[in-house]
């Protein structure tokens, strides 16, 4: 302060280990200048206080839309202590000097995002003005003001507080910490505002992300890419869905590519509807099944190809309890009935706390991952060089489709159910896509080959036997050698196939499924993932 005692600006609306922090900092002689809520806050944990008022000798104005916007405040803020005319000019207005600032902001998201949803008046209202003003100026200034933002900081605050306060790293960090914070905070006014005046169908949407690092990955794809972990914070602050919030249970951390194999897993396994089993390797499902007993669709999806699903990740959309845990813990590897089947990570909704104990014991490595369910209509994003591509997630499902038969033959109550099982395991295999289907279990699938025949041969190579009236589906038409793969497809004694249709070459398929009896459905729609 301007007689050189220690002053600390607290305005908080995220009030949580105020009474701490104020103590904390009365202890070590600091006098804490607040506003309102804050101050009173403060003065019932017994921490003194001056208020904001009297240091601007206003109160405060506009339904408290000007609290802090006073040179008396952001002079004892900005000046510069090095430079002699700064605090001359200090002393010649009475301003007294902060040395620490600890602001969060209005809690706009939340409000614009609470369930029900909030008027537009009330989300001008909510939107921060002095706030961001006041940390912006502490962080410009951070080489003599300590910003604060985040509660997690006020314990190492402190803690410098006490000791030698010449860390300027310790500084910088705070402050790069504070305009992150405004970054995301004005981030989501703009998008919300985008929202208001173009409404929430319109395409191409306003997308600024607000990231927030969340670790540092060992390392990327390979052992020579440096790699990180960011979440979304507007969905993390609304606490949605995805691998991203998923809280791991036990097992090692997470690499690069567990992240990107569990949400595969995840966004899979999430949309079906009875209990169901995915394996996931490489982003890609290698096994799917759908039963009553989850045991059993377990069993199954392993066993659809028990050499993938080695050192794959496991997902179920039903909660795992003993039973399941034990039979994910014994379960032998069906190609040699012996060795116990190795997966990098389990990721469930729900675990039973035996289920967890039980599957914690399999190994120490393995990742148990508990997710929620991911939101629908979420923007999906895609770094290119030099850009991004942006679409809408692809949440269609068979529910949402037509499967229009055009071949003489009508397939059957369960060859249409096998149609849609494997149109939506079709859905999350990248192109080009087969899936072999039968009785809500894929028997096989083949998927990345840049020949669709190709992927339809490994498809039916996994399938076997088995593939003798099953459902084929295609996640898109073929215009050239469609013909020669519907035919082996029909040769090798499939049941049922769905595809988009749309092809000139239609009339070719319609021909060859006429010849053998098959079934062929046209869904109009397309399911690439590139
Ligand atoms: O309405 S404001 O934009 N105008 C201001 O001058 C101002 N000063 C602090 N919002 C302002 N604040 C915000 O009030 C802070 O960012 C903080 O979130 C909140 C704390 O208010 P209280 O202490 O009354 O609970």
């Amino acid at each position: 302060g301007s007689s050189g005692e220690k002053q600390a600006l607290i305005s908080l609306s995220d009030k949580r280990d105020l009474a701490s922090l104020g103590n904390g900092l009365q202890e070590l002689g600091y006098t804490i200048v607040s506003t309102g809520g804050t101050a009173s806050t403060l003065e019932n944990a017994g921490v003194s206080v001056t208020k904001v008022e009297k240091l601007t000798h206003f109160p405060e104005m506009l339904d408290g839309r000007v609290k802090t916007l006073h040179p008396n405040i952001h002079g004892g803020i900005l000046a510069r202590r090095d430079v002699e005319h700064h605090m001359e000019a200090l002393n010649e207005h009475g301003i007294g000097t902060f040395d620490v600032v600890v602001v969060n902001l209005y809690p706009f998201y939340d409000k614009v995002t609470a369930p029900g949803g909030i008027s537009f008046e009330d989300g001008i209202e909510n939107i921060d003005i002095g706030g961001p003003a006041m940390i912006r100026a502490a962080a410009k200034n951070h080489k003599d003001v300590l910003i604060v933002v985040d509660s997690e900081d006020y314990q190492a605050v402190l803690e410098y507080l006490k000791g030698g306060q010449s860390d300027q790293q310790f500084r910088r960090k705070l402050a790069w910490k504070a305009f992150q914070h405004v970054a995301a905070y004005d981030s989501a006014v703009s998008e919300w505002l985008w929202k208001q005046t173009e409404g929430k169908e319109k395409f191409p949407p306003s997308f600024t992300v607000p990231v927030e690092l969340k670790s540092s990955l060992r390392y990327g794809e390979n052992p020579h890419q440096k790699a990180a972990f960011y979440v979304d914070k507007s969905l993390a602050e609304v606490n949605a869905g995805g691998i991203a919030t998923a809280i791991q249970h036990h097992g090692k951390e997470m690499s690069y590519n567990n992240y990107l194999d569990a949400d595969a897993a995840w966004n899979c396994v999430s949309e079906f509807e009875n209990p169901t089993c995915v394996v996931v390797k490489h982003t890609n499902p290698c096994g799917v099944a759908s039963r009553d007993d989850i045991l059993e669709a377990y069993r199954l999806a392993v066993k659809a190809d028990p050499v993938s699903a080695f050192g794959g990740i496991v997902a179920f959309n039903v909660e795992v309890d003993e039973v399941l845990a034990r039979e994910i813990r014994e379960f032998r590897s069906p190609t040699d009935g012996e060795t116990r089947m190795f997966y990098e990570i389990v990721v469930a909704p729900k675990y039973t706390a035996k289920g967890l104990e039980v599957l914690k014991g399999k190994s120490k490595t393995l990742r148990i991952l508990e997710a929620k369910k991911n939101e629908q209509g979420k923007l999906s994003l895609r770094q290119i060089g030099g850009g991004w591509l942006a679409q809408e997630s692809d949440d269609l499902t068979p529910k949402d489709i037509r499967f229009n038969c055009v071949s003489d033959k009508t397939p059957t109550e369960s060859e249409l159910a096998d149609a849609k099982f494997a149109w939506l395991c079709v859905k999350h295999v990248k192109s080009n896509a087969i899936v072999i289907a039968k009785n809500n279990c894929m028997l096989g699938m083949g998927s990345g080959q840049p020949n669709r025949v190709e992927s339809l041969r490994i498809a039916f190579k996994k399938a076997g036997e088995e593939a003798k009236g099953a459902a084929l589906a295609s996640d898109a038409f073929f215009p050239f050698a469609w013909k020669d793969a519907v035919e082996e497809a029909c040769e090798k004694g499939i049941g049922v196939i769905a595809e988009p249709g749309g092809s000139i070459r239609d009339q070719d398929a319609i021909d060859c499924c006429k010849k053998y009896g098959v079934s062929l459905l046209f869904t109009n729609v397309r399911h690439f993932r590139h």
